[in-house]
């Protein structure tokens, strides 16, 4: 998958080197590419913000640059087109369902705005040759789309074949797709059985796999309960069993 950037902090994404997103990098799994805004810029202080017609408070990002950076990034081959990502307070919530769909893209664009945000011709605009999206990684407001678009692109990588240690792990997460995907995790255990005067759950210990998942799922009915009703209250009464119903 290729990922590109384009923001007027790249600096801000060196933490994509570490770990399994560098490693991924390195093997050529994922071609992330950071692209500097102000290298469209031809003023001598590299202007990308001006005031918003209409007043108000704070500095809009300017069209120009990226209508141009885009026009860069995109290139001119109609065959291949990348899906734009535009990061915003005021966009659709993202979800693990929103990273799995990326997942399968093969070329993404994330454009990280600043200020008040992009002038909103540029979304228009790029939505003529291109797909595009505006998420939102929750509610509350960032400084800018720079950290919204880490969290975005580590959720979407390590959903990526080979990316992860364990292809397994990724499908326990709380909210994957799949057999508990409405629940969140439950509590997890290591070794040593005994730490602090707490013991480790001896089902964990008994080798019984049926009652092993039968204590994980209540432990994650229990958890959902207590952290997220929010949750709870969506699930269809129809995927509950019986003993799911006694907890
Ligand atoms: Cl994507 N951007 C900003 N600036 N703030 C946010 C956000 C994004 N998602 C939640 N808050």
């Amino acid at each position: 998958m290729r990922i590109d950037i384009i923001t007027i902090f790249p600096d801000y994404f060196t933490p994509l080197e570490l770990s399994l997103i560098g490693k991924a990098r390195r093997s050529g799994l994922l071609d992330i590419r950071l692209h500097d805004l102000r290298s469209w810029t031809y003023d001598r202080h590299h202007t990308v913000d001006d005031t918003p017609y209409g007043g108000g408070p704070g500095m809009v990002m300017k069209p120009e640059p990226w209508g141009e950076a885009l026009d860069a990034v995109v290139g001119p081959e109609p065959a291949a087109v990348p899906r734009l990502i535009l990061p915003t307070p005021s966009g659709v919530p993202f979800t693990q369902r929103h990273a799995g769909r990326l997942a399968g893209e093969p070329w993404l664009v994330f454009a990280c705005g600043r200020y008040e945000g992009i002038d909103s011709r540029v979304a228009v605009d790029a939505g003529r040759r291109m797909p595009v999206e505006e998420l939102s990684i929750g509610d509350y407001v960032l400084a800018g789309g720079e950290s919204a678009t880490l969290v975005m692109v580590e959720t979407i990588s390590r959903l990526l074949p080979g990316v992860l240690g364990n292809a397994e792990s990724a499908e326990q997460d709380s909210f994957a797709p799949g057999a508990m995907d409405d629940l969140v995790e439950g509590p997890v255990y290591t070794k040593p059985a005994e730490w602090r005067g707490q013991e480790v759950p001896p089902v964990l210990l008994s080798g019984h796999h049926g009652a092993v998942d039968r204590w994980r799922r209540d432990e994650a009915l229990r958890k959902t309960a207590r952290n997220r009703p929010d949750l709870l209250r969506r699930i269809d009464p129809e995927v509950l069993d019986r003993r799911d119903r006694e907890v």
